[in-house]
C-alpha cells in the first residue's frame, strides 16, 4: 500500500464529460488520436483509430463506474466476488459502445471520417482467457451482474497468453501461442498500489501455541482493473485480473553484471510465469506444480484484497458474511476455503470452528462437470510442498468431516489416500452448491455428493446457466435485432421475456418472410467472412448445420461426421432424390495431449477434402471446418445457423449454453435430453426441437450391456457402411489405417455410445430435412424458438444466484 495523495474538496462529479453529442465525441477521438496514441489522422493505422476510438468509449465508463462504486461504500452494501480461473471474454469496443448508448454516435462520427466501425471492430483481437463454456459463462455473468444492479467484482488471472490458436495442417491440428497483449490493451487501468504477496513452499513453525506459516518464496500480485459496464450504462462493476510481478530481490543484478544475463533472470521469469498462460486443458492432469500454485495464485491475492476492503469499512470479521459473498467457479480456486480459515485463524486470531464457521457462510461453489476424470485431485505430497499450512487445515476439515458421519462404515473423505478432492473440499467449506441445469443438479444430488447431500440436505441449489442478450443478440443479430425492436419494441435488451410477444406473428407470412430475410443476411455475413478470411465458398441458399464447441468425446463430433458420411453415401447412390442442399460447420479446439479428440479433427477434415471435392455431391453437401473457433467467430456463425447440434452423450454435458446462444437466434435443435437441453425443448415445446438419443438412465443401463458397441453396429447398415469406408481409407488414401484407432474405439468400447444412437440421429436428421422443406413450417418453429427463449438470459441466472446463493439485493 502506498502513501496517500488523495485531495480533499476536488469532487469527481465537477470532472463529468458533456453529453457525448456526435460534435463532443468526433472531438474526443481525435483528441485520443492525438494526445494518447500519438498520431495525426492523416498518418493514422486501423491499429491507431481503434485505440484512439477504445480511449474515448472507455471514458465514458468511468463515470457510470466511479457512481456505482461510490454507492456501494456509501450505503455500505455487500459484494459479490466471482473467483474464476477464466474469463472468456471476446471483443470488448461493441460491447461498451452498446452498453454505453454510443453506437449510434460512433457510427455516425467514423462515417464522416469514411471509416468503417465494423473494419475497426474486427481489428480487436479476443480477449480469450478462457478454455469454453466455463470461461464465456463468467464473462455473461459479469455483464449481467453489471446490467441487473449487482455490486460485483470478479477476481481472475491476466495471462498473457490465452488459449492457443489453432491452425490446421494437412488436417491435422497445431497449437502457436495466442498474443493478445503484444499491441497492449486499452481497456485496463493498472493499480500498482493494490499489490499483495502471494506465497508459496517453506514450513509451518508452531509459536506459542500458534501455527504459522514461513513460505518459502513470494510473488506479487499486481492488480489490473477493466470496468464492466451494464446495459443502459446504469450500472459499472469490476473486473480485476491479477499479474504476477517477481518481487525485485529475486533479479541478481551482480550476476546479471558479471555476465551470466539468463541465470540471473530465471528466478524472476519463474515467478512471472504464474500468470504466463492459461492451461488448455479441459480435463484436467493432476500433479500439475504450476497449475496449483496459479489457483493459489489467484484465490490468495482475491481474498487478500477482499479482507483489505472489508476491514476498510468494518473490524468485525465475524460479520463478513453479511457484506461478503465469495462465489467459486467450479474448485479452481476452491483453496479460498482454507486461504480464509487460514488468515482469520492465524493473523486475525479466530478459533479454528469460529473462521470455519465465517468461511462456509461465505462461500458458494458452482459445479461445471460430473466427469471423474475432470475432478481435480491433488496429490497429498504436492499440497504439503507448495502449501504447507492450508494441507494442516485440510486435514482438520477432514477430520471433522469423517466425524459428522457418525459410524457410517466408508466415510467419504476430503483427503482419500494421498490425494485431496476439491470437489469435496469446497462442497464442506460453501454454504451452497450448485449445479447448472436441472438435470445436472440432480445428478450432482445422486451421483456425485450423495452423503454431502444426505448431511446438509439445503446446500444443493439448481442455477440453470443464461446468456447475456447483449452480446448474443443485440450486438452479434443486428438484423433479427432490429426486426424484433420493430415488432415488439425496445425494452427486450434488458427483459428477454418480452420475445414472447413474437409468438402471435410466428404465423404471419410478412413476418415470416422478414424474418427469413435476417437468416439470409446473416448467412451472408458469415459466408463472405469465410470467402475473405479463408476462400471458402458457401451456397448460402443451404441449410445450415452447425456444432461449434471445444473437442471432446462426449459431445460427440464424431456421431455428427460419421452421420455425414452416410449422408454423402446415400446422396450417391440417389442424387436425384430432392435432397436438402446441407453445409455442415465445424469449430473448435481439441486440447493439445488429447489424441482421440485430434484424431476426430482431422477426420472431419479429411471427409471435407473428398466431400467438397466430389462433383456428384459438392451442391448438396459441404463440410467446412474454418480454424480457431472462439468468440468472435460465434457472434459470426450463430446467427447464420439453421440447425444447433447438441448431441452430447446424455448425462455427460452439465448444461451448455452453446444451445442457448443457437436457439435465441432462431436455430432449431437436433439434440438429446442432456443438459439445458431438457429446458430449452421445455421452453420452446417438444414440436420445435428435433430430440433422439438415449436418456441419461438408459445410458447407464446400456453400458453395463457387454458388447454394446458392436450389437448396435451390428444393427445398423448405414453405420456399417459408413465404418467401411473409414477403414477402406476413403477419406485417407495415402494412409488407409489412419483411423484404426478411432474404428478400434467404435467397435471395441464406445463409451459415449456413439453406436448405440446412430439410428436415432439418422431418424432424427431425417425429420429435420422433411422440416426444412416447408419453409413456412421451419420459419414458424425458428420465430417461436426466439420468442420463447426468454428464461435463458443471464439476467435470470444472476437474479436466482443474488436471491438462492448471495443474498444481495440490486442496488437498481
Ligand atoms: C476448464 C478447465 C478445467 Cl481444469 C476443467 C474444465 C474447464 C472447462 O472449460 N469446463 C467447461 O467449460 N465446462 C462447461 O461449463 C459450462 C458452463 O457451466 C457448461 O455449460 C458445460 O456443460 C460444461 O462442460
Amino acid at each position: 500500500m502506498s502513501e496517500s495523495f488523495a485531495v480533499p474538496g476536488i469532487r469527481s462529479d465537477d470532472l463529468s464529460l458533456p453529453e457525448p453529442t456526435p460534435e463532443h465525441f468526433r472531438w474526443s477521438l481525435l483528441h485520443h488520436l492525438q494526445y494518447t496514441v500519438g498520431k495525426s489522422p492523416e498518418h493514422a493505422s486501423k491499429f491507431d483509430w481503434r485505440m484512439a476510438l477504445s480511449h474515448a468509449i472507455r471514458d465514458r465508463a468511468v463515470n457510470p463506474w466511479f457512481a456505482s462504486t461510490r454507492r456501494t461504500w456509501a450505503e455500505d452494501r455487500k459484494r459479490v466476488y466471482y473467483l474464476s480461473m477464466e474469463f472468456l471474454i471476446g471483443r470488448l469496443l461493441e460491447d461498451l459502445a452498446i452498453n454505453l448508448g454510443l453506437r449510434d454516435v460512433v457510427v455516425e462520427v467514423l462515417d464522416g471520417f469514411g471509416l468503417s466501425f465494423a473494419d475497426i471492430a474486427e481489428d480487436e483481437p479476443d480477449a480469450a482467457l478462457g478454455n469454453g463454456g466455463l470461461g464465456r459463462l463468467a464473462a455473461c455473468y459479469l455483464e449481467s451482474m453489471a446490467t441487473v444492479g449487482c455490486p460485483a467484482y470478479g477476481y481472475g488471472l491476466r495471462y498473457e497468453h490465452g488459449l492457443f490458436e489453432q491452425r490446421f495442417e494437412h488436417g491435422r491440428q497445431i497449437e502457436t501461442p495466442e498474443n493478445w497483449l503484444a499491441e497492449g490493451t486499452p481497456w485496463d487501468f493498472t493499480r500498482p498500489e493494490s499489490a499483495y504477496q502471494v506465497g508459496f513452499g517453506g514450513e509451518v513453525a508452531e509459536e506459542d501455541g500458534h501455527q504459522l506459516w514461513r513460505p518459502r518464496s513470494r510473488v506479487l500480485a499486481a492488480a489490473h482493473d477493466t470496468p464492466v459496464v451494464g446495459y443502459g450504462g446504469r450500472w459499472a462493476n469490476t473486473l480485476r485480473l491479477w499479474a504476477a510481478m517477481p518481487n525485485a530481490d529475486l533479479f541478481d543484478l551482480a550476476r546479471f553484471n558479471s555476465g551470466e544475463f539468463a541465470a540471473a533472470s530465471e528466478p524472476e521469469a519463474l515467478a512471472r510465469s504464474l500468470s504466463r498462460v492459461l492451461y488448455p486443458n479441459d480435463t484436467t492432469e493432476g500433479g500439475k506444480e504450476l497449475r496449483l500454485s496459479q489457483e493459489y495464485f489467484l484465490t490468495s491475492a482475491s481474498v487478500q484484497d477482499i479482507l483489505r476492503r472489508y476491514l476498510a469499512a468494518h473490524d468485525d470479521l465475524t460479520r463478513l458474511p453479511e457484506y461478503v459473498a465469495i462465489q467459486m467457479n467450479d474448485t479452481h480456486p476452491a483453496i479460498a476455503g482454507p486461504e480464509l480459515i487460514r488468515l482469520l485463524v492465524d493473523e486475525h486470531g479466530f478459533g479454528f470452528d469460529a473462521a470455519v464457521d465465517v468461511a462456509t457462510r461465505v462461500l458458494g461453489y458452482t459445479n461445471h462437470t460430473l466427469l471423474p476424470e475432470a475432478l481435480e485431485r491433488w496429490t497429498v505430497d504436492l499440497m504439503r510442498k507448495v502449501l504447507p499450512r492450508h494441507l494442516q487445515i485440510i486435514e482438520r476439515l477432514d477430520t471433522q468431516f469423517v466425524e459428522l458421519q457418525g459410524s457410517r462404515p466408508d466415510p467419504v473423505r476430503l483427503i482419500g489416500g494421498d490425494q485431496v478432492n476439491m470437489g469435496d473440499l469446497a462442497f464442506a467449506t460453501s454454504h451452497r452448491v450448485n449445479g447448472v441445469s436441472a438435470l445436472h443438479s440432480e445428478l450432482v444430488r445422486k451421483d456425485l455428493f450423495p452423503v454431502h447431500d444426505e448431511l446438509h440436505p439445503d446446500r444443493i441449489v439448481n442455477i440453470t446457466n443464461g446468456i447475456t442478450p447483449r452480446r448474443w443478440l443485440r450486438l452479434a443479430n443486428p438484423h433479427l435485432s432490429r426486426l424484433i425492436t420493430d415488432t415488439i419494441g425496445e425494452g427486450w435488451e434488458t427483459d428477454l421475456e418480452r420475445l414472447r410477444g413474437l409468438e402471435q406473428h410466428a404465423d404471419d407470412p410478412a413476418f415470416q418472410a422478414a424474418f427469413g430475410r435476417t437468416k439470409h443476411l446473416a448467412k451472408e455475413g458469415f459466408a463472405g467472412w469465410l470467402a475473405d478470411e479463408h476462400g471458402i465458398e458457401l451456397p448460402t441458399n443451404a441449410l445450415f448445420d452447425a456444432q461449434v464447441k471445444r473437442l471432446h468425446e462426449y459431445k460427440r463430433q464424431l456421431l455428427n461426421i460419421l452421420w455425414t458420411i452416410a449422408h454423402w453415401q446415400r446422396i450417391k447412390r440417389d442424387p436425384g432424390a430432392g435432397w436438402v442442399p446441407r453445409v455442415k460447420i465445424f469449430g473448435g479446439k481439441a486440447a493439445p495431449s488429447y489424441h482421440t479428440a485430434k484424431d476426430i479433427i482431422r477426420l472431419i477434415n479429411d471427409v471435407g477434402q473428398v466431400v467438397n471435392n466430389d462433383p456428384e455431391t459438392r451442391d448438396l453437401l459441404r463440410v467446412v471446418y474454418p480454424p480457431n473457433y472462439g468468440v468472435s467467430m460465434a457472434e459470426k456463425l450463430i446467427p447464420a445457423a439453421d440447425l444447433s447440434e447438441q448431441i452430447s452423450t446424455a448425462g455427460m454435458e452439465a448444461s451448455g449454453t452453446g444451445n442457448m446462444k443457437f436457439a435465441l437466434n432462431g436455430a432449431l435443435t437436433i439434440g438429446t435430453l442432456d443438459g439445458a437441453n431438457i429446458e430449452i425443448r421445455e421452453q420452446v415445446g417438444p414440436e420445435n426441437f428435433f430430440l433422439f438419443g438415449l436418456t441419461a438412465d438408459e445410458v447407464a443401463a446400456r453400458r453395463a450391456e457387454p458388447d454394446h458397441a458392436r450389437a448396435a453396429i451390428e444393427r445398423s447398415q448405414p453405420l456399417q457402411d459408413v465404418l467401411q469406408a473409414i477403414a477402406e481409407g476413403t477419406f485417407s488414401p495415402d494412409e488407409t489405417h489412419r483411423y484404426g484407432g478411432l474404428l478400434d474405439l467404435m467397435w471395441n468400447s464406445d463409451w459415449f455410445l456413439v453406436a448405440s444412437d446412430f439410428d436415432a440421429y439418422d431418424a432424427a436428421q431425417g425429420e429435420v430435412e422433411r422440416a426444412y422443406r416447408d419453409p413456412q413450417h421451419w420459419q414458424r418453429m425458428a420465430i417461436l424458438n426466439v420468442a420463447r427463449m426468454g428464461y435463458f438470459s443471464s439476467d435470470r441466472s444472476i437474479r436466482e444466484y443474488m436471491s438462492e446463493i448471495w443474498d444481495i439485493a440490486p442496488a437498481l
